[in-house]
């Protein structure tokens, strides 16, 4: 990526000498004008005119003359095309479809019957009251370009960090809560800037650059013209999945702080409508729409609870855990409003796109799709329906992908029938290891994870609950807590036959040929599976903990903590091209492995003897599953001792360690791998991951 020479305070000065009530229409071809006048090459009038429409595929300026405020107005203008000079230096490389994400500190974000004050996506392209809590769905098409424009207005409300933390990017404390930048969780696109780099900082418009203390980005933001804006650009391959996915930020530091409060959204990849992909195909073979889509966007929404200045639900925002003294000692009622904080707190409830177990309703027979994401800091949940005649559940795609048809025919009672695929067993049980096993996994969600589910409605009218399963009433990896069997939604099935005829997915769809995966591994996924070449052991250190936070590291991986210098190799390397097998174990406690840019095919897991301290024989999948963040489970004790090694294997209880394998396709770059409980990755328990060329040692230039 070269930057190219600019003039943005000539064009400022253009914006300035134009009237707002009549730019809209004339600025697209006064703005291509000035762009030749300063040497520009990237557009022609047609991608241009592109670039600049909303996705409603109305013209920038005709959308916003409806909905927009003038001072968004003028900012999106100006900066996006600024951006545009800089980071897109070819006609090819204008996107297809634009967005427009504000995060701001908002005072009226509608929750539960309250407004909170929280840190919150705004989608810039309207106005702003009545917003729900949760961002906007992003929906984005295989094979084009996409350019999303992130503001960050994030105020911050006197402690942004604990005391003593250099505001950088590195480290294993919480720090800089008003910083941020995007990541667009399990899409496979380039990790470098301006895609998918989450090493970059975008400073608050509140929080000057120079009010930190010792802060340098990892990865320069170029094209930053104030580093409090930035435009991403997202080239989706030809054969990218389509499916459900998410995004959120990811600065170090500040990102259980900004996802906690509600700082996420939907992601939806398509394909071009002639396309023969797995979404055409359920609705040609199965007469499931788009129609019969519902976005579930799973939130828990923590905040601080405050005695003056503010009502009920108002607060400043930071999550439970174990800086809350911290943070209100440092407090600073005069930049906050005159909110005075209380304590941390999590509203009641599991948010579900900012409602309360909302209703769906449907009629009998009838077929919905939920696309789940599970957006919260650290629940997991297991999605289960309460009573006699509830519907039934299947899983058609998991992490964005549509499930591969059995590796074995025994899936089916009688495979020759071509069986309706995947039907959810919430009775199987663990002697019947391959099922059980395949049941959790395709069941589980885990923070990070998505969940497409088809849920077929019985004959019997009334009201049926969706729920988080509590611990032991199914075999699945989940913790125990209330917070898991919170209500999720509820299905109101009427009176009425459904007319929809439509059908659940067999087997033979999901052999499609023209369904897209990521590249398969070029590993056996039956009888001895290979060697690993990568191993992650995630791991808490009690003992590294105070009182009021840890004096040392207590999050690792592989006892290290996330140490992103600029200039220093990443702490693990990848060679473009290469299949790695990779074992995930955690030696305490639950966590959840997550890595970007290249999904990977887990193959099954081992359970662990704790009498003889070894690791059972494995156990395969039914069908090899697709993910992108993975549910490492522990079969309890927390007390690692790690200063002792001799005590380490006294106190390590791991669970199941997972074996997958990945093959680093198509991009080179540096990104990171990490827990996907966002509490425990702020406190430093992710990795620097590159992926270099084999050739040259090096990543490739964007
Ligand atoms: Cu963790």
């Amino acid at each position: 990526m070269n930057p190219t020479a600019h003039s943005p305070l000539s064009r400022r000065a253009f914006l300035k000498s134009t009237a707002a009530t009549t730019f809209a229409i004339a600025f697209v071809p006064t703005a291509r004008a000035e762009t030749h006048a300063v040497g520009t090459v990237f557009a022609s009038p047609a991608n241009l005119a592109k670039a600049i429409q909303t996705p409603h595929g109305l013209a920038f300026t005709e959308k916003f003359e409806e909905t927009l405020e003038e001072q968004y107005l003028e900012f999106l203008v100006e900066h996006w095309l600024q951006h545009m000079d800089v980071n897109f230096t070819g006609g090819d490389q204008v996107p297809d479809v634009f967005y427009a994400l504000g995060c701001e500190t908002r005072t009226d974000a509608p929750f539960n019957g309250t407004t909170l004050r929280i840190p919150a996506y705004v989608d810039m392209t309207k106005a702003n009251g009545g917003q729900p809590i949760v961002g906007p769905t992003l929906t984005m098409e295989r094979g084009k370009t996409t350019g999303v424009l992130l503001k960050n207005a994030i105020q911050g409300c006197g402690a942004d960090a604990i005391p003593g933390v250099v505001d950088n990017l590195s480290g294993w404390k919480p720090h800089d809560f008003t910083s941020t930048n995007l990541h667009t969780h399990g899409l496979h696109v380039s990790p470098q800037a301006p895609s998918d780099d989450v090493l970059i900082i975008l400073d608050s418009e509140y929080k000057p650059h120079s009010e930190h203390a010792g802060h340098s980005a990892h990865h320069t933001i170029q094209s930053a013209l104030d580093a409090t804006s930035y435009a991403y650009r997202y080239e989706l391959p030809s054969d990218h999945p389509v499916g459900t996915f998410w995004y959120h930020p990811h600065k170090h530091g500040s990102v259980a702080a900004q996802v906690g409060p509600g700082m996420a959204g939907a992601l939806i990849v398509r394909a071009p409508e002639i396309e023969n992909d797995f979404d055409t195909l359920l609705a040609t073979n199965c007469n499931i729409t788009a129609n019969d889509e519902e976005i579930v966007v799973l939130q828990t929404i923590s905040y601080f609870e405050t005695t003056t200045g503010g009502g009920a639900g108002q607060g400043v925002f930071y999550p439970y855990g174990y800086y809350v003294g911290a943070v209100e000692d440092n407090f600073d009622p005069n930049t906050c409003n005159g909110l005075t904080p209380t304590k941390a707190a999590t509203v009641p409830g599991l948010g579900v796109n900012g409602q309360i177990n909302p209703v769906i309703t449907m009629d009998q027979g009838e077929i919905k799709r939920l696309r789940f994401v599970n957006a919260s800091n650290g629940q997991t949940i297991v999605p289960q329906f309460v009573g006699e005649g509830a519907p039934e559940v299947y899983a058609i795609a998991v992490d964005g992908i549509a499930l591969l048809p059995p590796t074995a025919p025994n899936v089916a009672p009688d495979a020759l029938l071509d069986p309706e695929y995947f039907k959810i067993d919430y009775t199987v049980k663990e002697t019947d290891a391959e099922a059980y096993w395949t049941n959790a996994e395709l069941i589980t969600l885990a923070p990070g994870q998505r969940l497409d589910l088809l849920i077929r409605a019985g004959t019997t009218a009334g009201s049926f609950q969706l729920q988080g399963a509590a611990k032991g009433s199914v075999p699945m990896v989940v913790e125990g807590g209330d917070a898991n069997t919170a209500k999720i939604l509820m299905v109101e099935v009427t009176a009425e036959p459904s007319t929809k005829n439509q059908t659940i997915p067999t087997v033979s769809l999901f052999e499609a040929a023209t369904i897209q995966r990521p590249v398969p591994p070029t590993v056996a996924i039956d009888g001895v599976w290979p060697a690993a070449t990568q191993s992650i052991e995630f791991k808490t250190i009690e003992e590294n903990f105070t009182e009021a936070y840890p004096s040392r590291p207590a999050f690792v991986v592989n006892d290290q903590y996330f140490d992103a210098v600029v200039g220093d190799p990443a702490q693990i390397q990848l060679l473009k091209g290469d299949t790695d097998v990779w074992n995930l174990y955690s030696s305490n406690d639950a966590h959840i492995f997550h890595i970007h840019i290249n999904s990977f095919q887990a193959l099954g897991r081992s359970t662990y003897d704790a009498g003889n301290r070894v690791y059972n024989a494995p156990v395969t999948y039914q069908m090899p599953i697709w993910r992108d963040t993975i549910y490492i489970d522990s079969i309890g004790g927390t007390d690692i001792q790690l200063t002792q090694a001799a005590q380490k294997y006294e106190t390590y209880t791991p669970g199941t360690m997972v074996t997958m394998a990945s093959k680093q396709v198509d991009f080179t770059g540096e990104f990171v791998l990490h827990c996907h409980n966002l509490f425990h990755e702020d406190n430093g328990m992710m990795l620097t991951v590159s992926i270099l060329d084999p050739e040259t040692g090096g990543t490739d230039s964007e």
